[in-house]
C-alpha cells in the first residue's frame, strides 16, 4: 500500500505545507504538477521543513552561476527529459540507462533532511528519493570496488557557468563504497512532492545529510565503481579547505571561518545562530563508520 504525505502528517501542518507549495508553484520549472506518491520515512527528521521558496531560491549550482540566486533564474533552460544516467567501472551490468529504468522498482520515499552547507548555513529539506544502496545492488557492484564516482551533465549550451574556466567540469563527486551504501544515502528526483526544481538538481541528484552540501552531486549523469579515491570537484580546487570526507564537524573549522554554528536559512525572527550538530545530527547514524580515523586529518 502507498501512503499518501496527508495519511501520516497532522492536518494543520499539511494545510500549511499545501498553501506553500500553492504559493510557491510558480517557481517550479514544470508546469504540470503531478505529485509524486512516496512513503514517509523513519529516517526523516521531525524538524518542521525550510518553505519550498526558500529551498528553490537560495542555491549553490556553478553551472549556473556563484550567486545565490543564479540557479533558480537560469536553471530553467535545461533539458532534463530525456534524461540518462551511465552506470559503469566495477559492476556486473554497466550501461546507460534511461531515468525511468533506473528509478523503476527503487521505493521511493520522502525524507526530511537536515542539509548543511560548508559556507556555515543550513535548511531542512522533505526530499523524495530511494537508497542509493538499491541501484547500486541492481547493477551489481563487484568485489574490487572501494568508492563511487559521481559526474553531473557537461552541457555549456544550457550551463552558461560551464563557460568559466573556475570549475574543471564537470563538476565530480565520490564516496567511500560504504558511505554510498549507507541507508541515508539517496538519489533524489523530488522535494516537496514534486519532481525536483531544475535549480536542486532536476532531475536527480545526489543527497547525503551527515556531509557538507557540495557532496550532494546535481544533475548527475555518470555514477562509476572504482578502486580509488575519485577526484572530487572542491578537494581539486582547494584541497586545503575540502577533503574527500567533508563530514559536518563542528570541531574541524574551515581555515576561513569556524564550522562550530550555523545559521538557519529562512528562521526569521524565531533563528538565528544555532550550534552544529556533530555528523549533522547523524552521528548515531553514520558515526561507526569513521571508527580509528582521525577526522581531523581526514576531513
Ligand atoms: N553539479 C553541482 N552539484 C552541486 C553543486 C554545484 O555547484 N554543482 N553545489 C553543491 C553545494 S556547495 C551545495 S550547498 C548543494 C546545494 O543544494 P541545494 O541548492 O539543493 O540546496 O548542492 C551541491 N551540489
Ligand atoms: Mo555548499
Amino acid at each position: 500500500m502507498q501512503l499518501k504525505w496527508s495519511d501520516v502528517t497532522p492536518k494543520p501542518l499539511w494545510l500549511n505545507r499545501r498553501q506553500l507549495i500553492a504559493g510557491a508553484a510558480t517557481l517550479l520549472a514544470s508546469p504540470a504538477l503531478a505529485r509524486i506518491e512516496a512513503a514517509p520515512s523513519k529516517y526523516s527528521s521531525t524538524e518542521e521543513p525550510n518553505s519550498l521558496e526558500d529551498i528553490s531560491t537560495y542555491n549553490n549550482f556553478y553551472e549556473f552561476g556563484t550567486g545565490k540566486e543564479d540557479p533558480a533564474a537560469y536553471a530553467g533552460k535545461l533539458t532534463v527529459d530525456p534524461w540518462s544516467v551511465v552506470i559503469d567501472g566495477m559492476v556486473d551490468k554497466p550501461g546507460s540507462y534511461d531515468l525511468a529504468d533506473l528509478v523503476k522498482d527503487q521505493p521511493l520515499e520522502e525524507r526530511i533532511y537536515r542539509f548543511r552547507c560548508v559556507e556555515a548555513w543550513a535548511m531542512v529539506v522533505p526530499w523524495i528519493g530511494f537508497e542509493l544502496a538499491g541501484l547500486l545492488n541492481r547493477v551489481g557492484v563487484q568485489p574490487g570496488a572501494r568508492f563511487v564516482a559521481f559526474e553531473t551533465l557537461l552541457r555549456p549550451e544550457e550551463m552558461p557557468g560551464q563557460s568559466s574556466p573556475f570549475i574543471e567540469w564537470p563538476y565530480r563527486e565520490g564516496l567511500r563504497l560504504d558511505e554510498a551504501m549507507h541507508p541515508l544515502t539517496i538519489l533524489a528526483t523530488g522535494l516537496y512532492g514534486e519532481a525536483m526544481p531544475k535549480q536542486n538538481g532536476a532531475p536527480i541528484r545526489l543527497v547525503v545529510p551527515w556531509k557538507y552540501g557540495f557532496k550532494s552531486i546535481k544533475s548527475i549523469v555518470r555514477i562509476s565503481l572504482v578502486d580509488k579515491m575519485p577526484q572530487t570537484t572542491w578537494n581539486m580546487l582547494q584541497p586545503n579547505e575540502y577533503g574527500f570526507y567533508s563530514n559536518v564537524n563542528p570541531h574541524v573549522d574551515h581555515p576561513r571561518w569556524s564550522q562550530a554554528s550555523e545559521r538557519r536559512i529562512g528562521a526569521g525572527l524565531f533563528g538565528g545562530r544555532q550550534d552544529t550538530l556533530m555528523f549533522n545530527g547523524y552521528e548515531a547514524e553514520v558515526a561507526s563508520m569513521y571508527a580509528g580515523q582521525d577526522l581531523a586529518k581526514d576531513y
